[in-house]
């Protein structure tokens, strides 16, 4: 059985940028929601439901067809939402700590405030529910890059860096206004987090 991980911190935490009553409902609610369909999915297949998610979602086509989808869209919210939480947190600003990672930055995209504004654009151009990610390639480049829905991006590199664009995401507070969301996120990302990420993930 998958479960809901707790969050490393507390639903008010990432105020004002991301408010308290949206973390509860996305937390709760809508990540909730995608392990309890996956472990439907997954309840006339025990020796799927004992393998880490990860290893389903890498290799779907290995996934029977009568519960393929169910996989990819509830597996891939528990995955993706998982991730999302973890690289999310305040006071951990991309400063002297995070020396290595502003280079790696520096090196792939010019200036950190060239990698915001891409980033920034793939996220406006992500055309209705989805993901936007900073990943490590296989030559270990970095790159930007999106996927529709709760599809995961491990066939273009190792995520490092991840932002959900559903209105979900950011609604209560923002409404139609993602651009500004987007914004926000920028306030609260746990760089100590990605550079871990960055430092540990197998292409
Ligand atoms: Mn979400």
């Amino acid at each position: 059985m998958h479960t809901l991980p707790a969050l490393p911190y507390s639903y008010d935490a990432l105020e004002p940028y991301i408010d308290e009553q949206t973390m509860r409902l996305h937390h709760t609610k809508h990540h909730q929601g995608y392990v309890d369909k996956l472990n439907a999915a997954l309840e006339q297949y025990p020796d799927l439901a004992k393998k880490p998610v990860e290893e389903l979602l890498r290799h779907l086509n290995a996934v029977p067809e009568a519960i393929r989808t169910a996989v990819r869209n509830h597996g891939g919210g528990h995955w993706n939402h998982t991730f999302f939480w973890q690289v999310l947190g305040q006071g951990l600003t991309l400063g002297e700590k995070d020396r290595t990672l502003k280079l790696i930055l520096e090196k792939n995209f010019e200036s950190v405030e060239k990698f915001q504004t891409q980033f920034k654009e793939a996220a406006l151009g992500r055309f209705g529910s989805g993901w936007v990610w900073l990943v490590k390639k296989r030559d270990g480049a970095l790159a930007i890059t999106s996927t529709a829905n709760q599809d995961t991006p491990f066939d273009q590199g190792a995520p490092i860096l991840g932002l959900d664009v559903w209105e979900h995401a950011y609604y209560l507070k923002y409404q139609n206004r993602r651009a500004d969301y987007i914004e926000a996120f920028f306030e609260v990302i746990n760089w100590q987090a990605v550079d871990r990420q960055m430092t540990h993930v197998v292409v």
